[in-house]
């Protein structure tokens, strides 16, 4: 094996940090895998209202078709669920490997799932089920050890006159926010906080039009009354424990911090009948690693039927990703995020002490190849077989003093959806942290390990917590990476960026990349996708940007700057500043 010593001029770090038992998150960090369900009143429509199929997901349906309170309360006398099952969902949770469940006890429709002392619009004084299912809930989360967790509404109420959003039944200008607080947030969440026992975390939804007040009235409220109760990020005004990304999003790289994102197996939260798009197991396996190597929690949703029962293609898929983590849960539950900043193109890493997990998507070649762990690798083994050892042999890259690892697979068993491969390193992981070139010879330029370089009034181009771009809204910024390339030639430069899929492309802007003495200019364009986990509800969108040549290995420098942005009012929403969403450069050799 020949070792040498790093190169200096390359930044190289330990990426991963000593963990404290005293960290009120950990246990929800090291779950990683979580259920939410989704549950009311809508199920009984299940996405149909007045014989027709309502778009959108289903617990949206009395704001999409404006059904006032009192015709919505006609549902009340129907509920009566017979299937109800709380010991098989928690069963199911656990057979599913996920290790903390969250349950609507109050959506934005305002009935509340639970019997509620101060408030009768509610499932058990109200329906003739007469039944409090959280309590169901919370008995058996005890039981089985699943961490109960309570989502709840605090902003958006379209049943209490005071509550955000109900325009149809109450006049706007009448509604105070202090009221529906003192009258509903407040006790219910008393109310939540002290019939159940031990509550992991309130998940708080959906902060459209709270105060920053508010939010932290409401924050000091849980703290008071269960200290360790988490409190989640979309409390508002960035006052949670952790963060949460948007809905069904995979950032494009590890996130710092604590991150969640919660999914749908289909495409509705709440039960919906005509909603038959599932994703396939590989699909969910796939992402919970995805997530789990950006260090973020996976909380993927079921949402019953009116009788209370899962749907079957739910309670499947969740069944397969519990036999994939049953053989390679070590390699998801207490982990870190991988090492690295960006992707890698085979599959993902993920880190505990001094183990690192490569996360195979396909088979690997024969003569697998890694750069940038500088770290001694002592033994290499495949979580399914972890008797066979892999030979390994560690160099430096002669032109650059990149470290690289070669690995020989020959005999390696590739078990789809996804293969984990432990390496038994000497130490915790220290990688290069820069862009390296990539083996298969692509060089990854992410948002997040850019320069950026504003000159506009605050707030200026940033990188966001989720990883992309934000307020790129001036053609002075700019974004400016060192990489380090190991062969030299010619490159197919293309520009990645992405939008939300329901909301409009805000798009078109020029962008001007300067490299060395080339210049190549080119507007983003929204017709070519590239095909992968993010594509279902964010685009990520190409634009080719024409071909860079280098003539020398070694360190290089690129820049991004805006040179004509379309900044259109109509593209700025809840969710986008309206300003160019970039994820990355991508940097691929050039068929000769
Ligand atoms: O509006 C809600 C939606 O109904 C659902 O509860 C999701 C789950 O994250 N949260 C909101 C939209 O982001």
């Amino acid at each position: 094996m020949s070792r040498g010593k790093i190169s200096p001029a390359l930044p190289t770090a330990r990426r991963v940090a000593p963990r404290r038992a005293a960290d009120p998150l950990r246990w929800w960090s090291d779950a990683r895998f979580g259920l939410f369900i989704h549950w009311g009143l809508y199920a009984i429509p299940a996405g149909v209202w007045r014989g027709k199929r309502v778009p959108y997901i289903g617990e949206w349906l009395m704001f999409r078709e404006k059904i006032p309170v009192a015709t919505y309360a006609k549902f009340v006398p129907r509920f009566h669920p017979r299937h109800w099952d709380a010991a098989a969902i928690v069963r199911l949770a656990r057979e599913a490997g996920q290790r903390y469940l969250v349950i609507t006890a109050k959506h934005h429709d305002g009935f509340a799932m639970y019997r509620s002392a101060s408030n009768p619009y509610n499932v058990f004084d109200a329906t003739p089920w007469a039944h409090d299912p959280l309590a169901d809930l919370a008995r058996e989360c005890r039981r089985q050890g699943v961490k109960l967790c309570f989502y709840y509404s605090q902003d958006l109420d379209w049943h209490h006159p005071d509550g955000a959003w109900n325009t149809w039944d109450y006049d706007p200008a009448k509604k105070s926010p202090a009221r529906y607080l003192r009258e509903k947030v407040f006790p219910q969440l008393t109310e939540l906080l002290t019939n159940y026992g031990d509550i992991g975390m309130i998940w708080f939804d959906t902060p459209l039009t709270i105060s920053r007040e508010h939010s932290a009235a409401i924050r000091r409220l849980v703290k008071r009354l269960q200290p360790r109760c988490l409190v989640s990020g979309r409390i508002g005004h960035g006052l949670g424990d952790y963060r949460q990304t948007r809905d069904n999003y995979l950032p494009p790289g590890r996130l710092r911090g604590g991150w969640e994102t919660c999914a749908t197996l289909n495409h509705t939260w709440g039960y919906k009948k005509h909603d038959h798009e599932w994703k396939s197991p590989a699909n969910l396996i796939t992402t919970l690693v995805d997530l789990a190597s950006k260090g973020v929690n996976y909380l993927l949703n079921i949402g019953p039927d009116a009788d209370g029962r899962v749907p079957a293609p739910s309670a499947g898929r969740l069944r397969a990703m519990g036999a994939w983590l049953r053989v390679n849960g070590e390699a998801i539950y207490g982990t870190e995020p991988g090492p690295f900043d960006y992707e890698h193109p085979w599959g993902r890493m993920t880190v505990k002490d001094h183990t690192l997990y490569l996360h195979f998507f396909a088979k690997p070649p024969r003569s697998f190849r890694l750069h940038g762990l500088h770290t001694a690798v002592r033994s290499v083994s495949a979580l399914a077989a972890p008797g066979k050892k892999f030979a390994h042999l560690q160099s430096l890259d002669a032109a650059t003093g990149v470290p690289v690892l070669d690995l020989d697979f020959t005999d390696l068993r590739f078990i789809a959806p996804v293969t984990v491969v432990a390496l038994h390193l000497a130490a915790p992981p220290v990688v290069v942290t820069e862009a390296l070139q990539q083996p298969d010879g692509a060089v990854p330029l992410i948002a997040p390990l850019a320069r950026v370089g504003t000159s506009a009034a605050k707030p200026g181009l940033r990188i966001g917590g989720n990883g992309l771009t934000e307020n790129w809204r001036n053609t002075d910024d700019w974004l400016q990476w060192r990489f380090t390339l190991l062969r030299p030639g010619t490159y197919d430069v293309t520009v990645v960026t992405t939008h939300q899929h329901l909301e409009p492309w805000s798009g078109g802007h020029t962008l001007r990349l300067e490299c060395g003495d080339k210049i190549l200019r080119h507007r983003t364009r929204n017709d070519i996708l590239i095909p992968g986990l993010r594509s279902i509800y964010f685009p990520q969108l190409a634009t080719p940007f024409g071909r860079l040549t280098f003539a020398r290995a070694g360190r290089h420098t690129l820049r991004l700057q805006a040179q004509r942005l379309i900044l259109l009012r109509k593209n700025i929403t809840h969710f986008s500043d309206g300003g160019i969403q970039f994820v990355e450069i991508r940097l691929t050799p050039a068929a000769t």
